[in-house]
């Protein structure tokens, strides 16, 4: 009885541990077009907060790990939370600025699998290369 009690302990801590170390990133969106964390590194299970810190923006995924599953577009000016499960790299824009270069990238798990994808889209010429610095401060850490 005593080892059972033991091993509830020592498995409840490392639930709680688990909860404890799912993270919420905050990012807002700015008055200069661009989001306040253009390059997010997060662990599987993260969550991603999009603040509407200024008007007329939102959050528009174009490339993850699962095209078929890509989450969900954000309205204009409202907050945004997205739970990160399935490890890749993400990249999302703002629908009314992404050809202008306001996009970001979200790093899940330190995983670089799908980065071929990302770096096959199609954009504007702006925007490619934003994202061209933003795949080299990914890389970079
Ligand atoms: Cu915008």
């Amino acid at each position: 009885m005593h080892k059972l009690v033991t091993l509830f302990y020592v498995m409840s801590f490392f639930l709680i541990s688990k909860v404890a170390l799912a993270d919420t990133v905050q990012i807002n969106f700015t008055g200069d077009d661009s989001y306040s964390v253009e390059v997010a590194h997060i662990d599987v299970g993260d969550t991603i907060e999009w603040y509407p810190e200024d008007e007329g923006h939102n959050v528009e995924f174009l490339v993850g790990p699962n095209m078929n599953a890509l989450p969900a577009k954000s309205k204009l000016n409202a907050l945004h939370s997205v739970v990160f499960k399935i490890p890749g790299v993400y990249l999302y824009q703002c629908t009314p600025h992404g050809n202008s270069g306001m996009i970001g990238l979200v790093v899940v798990g330190n995983n670089y699998h799908n980065l071929e994808d990302i770096k096959n889209i199609q954009l504007s010429r702006a925007t490619t290369s934003v994202l061209q610095r933003l795949i080299r401060v990914a890389l970079s850490k």
